[in-house]
């Protein structure tokens, strides 16, 4: 490709981006991030992933672009805004209904950038490129083994901040990742800066401590692992902590200062959040069968998770809540079929109702066969 090409066809890109509502785009040469890879072996090494075999699994196709695609040259960075009109926090303090981490109270954002991202590469194949150029490309959002945060702070479109996630001057901490990788040859763009300086508002604010480091997450300590790709019983020390949050985190990207600059006008309308995912009551959500589950999430990301999971979220918030209501709903998930709805039911019984807790013990405990729930009435008795 003659050297002129490039320097036309970026900003024709990035024009092009912006039409298909990318807040963001910012163009890398595919071997941009070099530390990345070093890095994820580390944070793999360490065991941080907890139990996501997926990222162990394909480690060194995820280390770099090249790793995945060997004739991959340029990465084509992108982000979309899903800036909140309200405060994520405001809600806090209300034990009687569940959070839904922001990223999630819309549109599934996998299905909304996937489009986005196809209909880029199909421009940029048919009218943007002429065929005297032959080449190739993929798309990628999140499922693929691809290191999303570090291409996109090497292409410009902000800075991995110390809670780990890309940081943009002008959508804080409310982006969704993006890459295409082509066999093109383009001009790479200028990285972006870390400008977190000495603020650590993200760090003070994680309830349950999973920063090691600052720009280090222990995902095994972390309320969005935990409640999203943790399938077991969630380990006592962060019940507690785990507050009335039933999908995800956002505290440590709620309290960023660069959030300022998010204006929730740049938000693309699909991820408005939907109004039963905004305060779901827990007492609906314990409530839910699997059909119900399905009905409530059909087209969000929660549907991955399945009903079991979201019953045992909803169970810790609960517990949580101090709403002695809630007993009876809770009792009634002590015979549930599944070990981890029954095992959660019994922390939570505990801490709402005494009485209720002795007597459903007396009743249910002596025929429960499995290890973990016996160790959860053993448990909720010493406590
Ligand atoms: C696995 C994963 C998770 C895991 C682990 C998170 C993590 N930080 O790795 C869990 C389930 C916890 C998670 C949670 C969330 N996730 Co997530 N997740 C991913 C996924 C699939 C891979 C991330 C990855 O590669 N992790 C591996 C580690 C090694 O990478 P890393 O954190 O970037 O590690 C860097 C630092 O540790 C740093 N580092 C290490 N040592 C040192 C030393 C020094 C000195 C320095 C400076 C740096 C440094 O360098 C490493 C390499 O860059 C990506 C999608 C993708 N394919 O990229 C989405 C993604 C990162 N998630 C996303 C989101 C939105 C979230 C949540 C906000 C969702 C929520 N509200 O609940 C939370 C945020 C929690 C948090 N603080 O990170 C977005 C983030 C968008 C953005 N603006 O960055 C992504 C990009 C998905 C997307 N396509 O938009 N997620
Ligand atoms: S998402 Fe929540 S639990 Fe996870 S690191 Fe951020 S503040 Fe901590």
């Amino acid at each position: 490709m003659p050297d002129d090409k490039p320097s036309e066809l970026e900003s024709r890109v990035k024009a092009k981006a912006a039409e298909l509502g990318f807040a963001a785009c910012g163009i890398a040469r595919a071997d941009a991030a070099p530390l990345a890879g070093e890095r994820l072996h580390q944070w793999l090494a360490e065991g941080r992933h907890g139990d996501m075999i997926w990222m162990e699994e394909r480690r060194d196709q995820r280390a770099s672009p090249a790793g995945l695609w060997p004739a991959v040259r340029s990465v084509i960075a992108l982000g979309m805004s899903y800036a909140p009109k309200d405060d994520p926090l405001r809600l806090a303090e209300q034990g009687e209904v569940g959070r839904i981490s922001v990223y999630a109270q819309g549109a599934d954002y996998h299905d909304v950038i996937k489009r986005q991202l196809k209909a880029l590469g199909r421009w940029l194949a048919s009218d943007a490129v002429g065929v005297e150029y032959p080449f190739d490309l993929k798309v990628f959002v999140d499922t693929a083994p691809v290191m999303e945060k570090p291409l996109a702070e090497a292409a410009g479109l902000g800075w991995q901040g110390k809670h780990t996630n890309l940081v943009s001057r002008t959508e804080g901490s409310w982006l969704f990742l993006g890459a295409i990788y082509t066999t093109l040859e383009l001009k790479g763009d200028a990285a972006g800066r870390d400008l977190c300086g000495s603020c650590d508002a993200c760090q003070r604010a994680c309830p349950t401590d999973a920063f090691p480091a600052p720009y280090r997450l222990d995902a095994r300590r972390c309320i969005s692992y935990l409640t999203i790709e943790h399938a077991g019983v969630i380990p006592e020390e962060f019940r507690a902590g785990i507050g009335n949050r039933i999908y995800g985190c956002d505290d440590c990207l709620a309290v960023c200062p660069w959030n300022k600059f998010a204006a929730a006008a740049n938000a693309n309308l699909a991820f408005a959040p939907r109004a039963e995912l905004v305060a779901p009551e827990i007492a609906d959500l314990i409530a839910l069968d699997d059909a119900g589950f399905r009905q409530v999430f059909a087209g969000s990301p929660i549907k991955r998770i399945g009903r079991d999971k979201m019953v045992r979220n909803a169970l810790i918030a609960a517990g949580n809540s101090g709403d002695p209501a809630l007993s009876e709903g809770v009792a009634a998930l002590l015979g549930d079929p599944a070990p981890v709805v029954r095992g959660t039911a019994v922390w939570a019984l505990s801490r709402l109702d005494a009485v209720r807790f002795a007597a459903e013990e007396a009743q249910r405990r002596g025929g429960e066969n499995d290890d973990g729930v016996r160790a959860e009435w053993d448990r909720a008795n010493l406590s």
